[in-house]
């Protein structure tokens, strides 16, 4: 499917986790590359076995690349897990599971950023190796750790994540980090540039905010055309903790919330069918709205989401 865009088209996706790879996989697969730039959320970035992770450029990256597990959605297909069994068979942390293919990109990254290189170009470096042609940023070269604030204290992002599977109570989350960082190079001029700005289906609180927070990216965005689409169907998180922190922030999630969440900079927002019923108090907020299929289980449903997105995006402000 090869999508027919007007010439010189300018898309930039502000991504993060499983959900936004494959909406970016998706616009991907339909747009002339050099139309398309993804701003990845490194948020989720962390030291861990004297390496530095990037999971969600990562993700991001596999999945464009076409070598993403498709069980997990991240790490690599057909890894191996010899390595990290080796660090458990000697005591020492296998709660992140780094596939061994997994474990080459950040030793590579690792000994990259040890020699000065940026986080972009390294970035820039690997796509190239893996023939990802659309340009992939992540959101800064600093390091910007998400804090969850929890009843078990503050943490970094993966030890709520993965290391205590969610299960502390969330009651807010520090961006201070990213708020104080600089946006990677090109970042806000590819903004200034979109023709539209489209927020994957990603958590909004630990996903896209950390990207909205690095100065200047939500002033950047807000003055371009804006669809999300929401990572919320039928009050579920397809995956992922989204729908569990809503609730334990005393909000029902719903694409009504999410709507509400991004609204100052909202044009419109797309929903999956089974939660049309909200269509009307989701328009009531001063938004366009799309109702489609939005479950992403097959290559198909990615590429159709993005194309729906897409025209109905670019035809919201027309
Ligand atoms: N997620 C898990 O739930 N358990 C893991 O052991 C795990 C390992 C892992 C290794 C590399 C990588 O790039 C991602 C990994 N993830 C794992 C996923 C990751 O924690 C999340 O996808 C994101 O940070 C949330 O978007």
């Amino acid at each position: 499917m090869v999508f027919e865009a007007p010439k010189g088209l300018r898309i930039v996706a502000l991504a993060g986790g499983v959900g936004g790879a494959k909406l970016a996989d998706g616009l991907a697969r339909i747009l002339d590359p050099v139309s398309l730039t993804i701003v990845v959320n490194t948020g989720d970035d962390f030291w861990h076995l004297g390496l530095r992770i990037s999971p969600d450029l990562d993700t991001v990256c596999y999945t464009l690349a076409g070598i993403a597990s498709p069980k997990t959605g991240w790490g690599q297909a057909g890894d191996s897990w010899a390595a990290i069994e080796a660090v458990a068979a000697l005591g020492g942390p296998d709660w992140f599971r780094l596939g061994d293919k997994d474990l080459g990109t950040s030793l590579e990254r690792t000994r990259l950023l040890s020699e000065g290189k940026t986080l972009s170009e390294i970035t820039r470096r690997f796509c190239s190796t893996w023939e990802v042609l659309p340009a992939v940023l992540p959101m800064s070269d600093d390091e910007c750790p998400t804090i969850v604030v929890t009843d078990q204290g503050e943490l970094e992002f993966q030890d709520y994540f993965v290391r205590l599977r969610c299960e502390p109570r969330v009651s807010g989350f520090r961006l201070d980090r990213a708020q104080a960082a600089s946006p990677a190079s090109g970042i806000i001029a590819a903004i200034d540039a979109a023709d539209l700005v489209i927020i994957c289906p990603s958590n909004p609180w630990v996903s896209v905010d950390p990207i909205l927070a690095v100065p200047g990216v939500r002033q950047a965005v807000a003055r371009r055309t804006v669809v999300a689409v929401s990572p919320i169907i039928g009050g579920q998180a397809v995956k992922g903790p989204a729908a569990k922190m809503y609730r334990e922030l005393g909000i029902e999630p719903s694409p009504l919330s999410v709507a509400s969440h991004y609204r100052s900079l909202l044009d419109g927002m797309v929903m999956d069918r089974v939660d049309g019923r909200l269509q009307p108090a989701v328009a009531d907020l001063g938004l366009a709205v799309l109702v489609t299929d939005t479950l992403m289980k097959s290559l198909k449903d990615r590429t159709q989401l993005s194309q729906d997105t897409l025209e109905f995006g670019l035809g919201v402000n027309q």
